[in-house]
């Protein structure tokens, strides 16, 4: 499997999963300029990755097969189906549908509606303004899921890889998780998870030397 990713960004949940699965050796991390030349997205080789995903934005995989599949929520649970051994989704039935609702809740709440507009330089005051005065309900309901619980399904999926993705952009988006303590626990606990801060250090290492191109 091919991965198309960009240090830090919300691909890293896949690295994650893949790490989880034991399965970081089987697959080929393809980097991705996402940050340094705003309007492109060239590859290491110079080539366009439009041409890829036509959107140019990561995740993206090659499956073995040669299929591209892209949108975070069906890249992890294609990953999570490669190694059913690891128990990073359930395999179908009401617990599936679970993930599927916590995957594009995370999705479209937090990544899109909430750290975007927070993150992006060029989003406007207003934006900013929007998308934070959502948070408190946003942040709420999850805390009210992991109130009692160490992850979102109960055991470690590849939903908690990408919560633990999107929660790691709080200090630059200005979030304090502080003022949300079963995030904050959520968030203390999964760094200290291998696999989380292997993906991560490796993320964190790959940003840098990217910036400091
Ligand atoms: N809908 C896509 C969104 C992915 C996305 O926003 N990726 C960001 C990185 S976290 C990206 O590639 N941004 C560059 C861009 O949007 O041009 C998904 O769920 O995979």
């Amino acid at each position: 499997m091919q991965v198309y990713f960009a240090p830090l960004a919300c691909s890293a949940a896949t690295r994650i999963a893949l790490y989880e699965a034991q399965a970081g050796a089987e697959a080929e991390f393809i980097y991705v300029d996402i940050h340094t030349r705003p309007g492109e997205r060239l590859l290491a080789d110079g080539s366009d990755f439009h041409a890829i995903n036509p959107m140019g934005q990561v995740p993206a995989i090659r499956t073995r097969n040669g299929e591209i599949i892209t949108e975070n929520p069906v890249v992890l649970q294609y990953v999570a189906d490669q190694y059913p051994q690891a128990h990073l989704a359930p395999a179908g039935g009401m617990e599936r549908y679970r993930l599927q609702q916590w995957l594009n809740f995370i999705a479209t709440e937090l990544h899109k509606a909430t750290y975007i507009p927070l993150l992006d330089r060029h989003s406007p005051d207003g934006a900013k303004a929007f998308a934070r005065q959502k948070l408190a309900l946003r942040f709420g309901y999850l805390s009210q899921q992991l109130t009692g619980q160490d992850y979102l399904l109960g055991y470690f999926t590849v939903a908690d890889a990408y919560l633990m993705t999107v929660l790691n952009w709080s200090p630059y988006a200005g979030i304090e998780l502080r003022e949300w303590p079963q995030l904050q626990a959520y968030a203390q606990a999964l760094k200290q998870r291998p696999s989380v801060a292997r993906a991560l250090a490796e993320e964190m290492a790959a940003y840098s030397a990217e910036m400091s191109r």
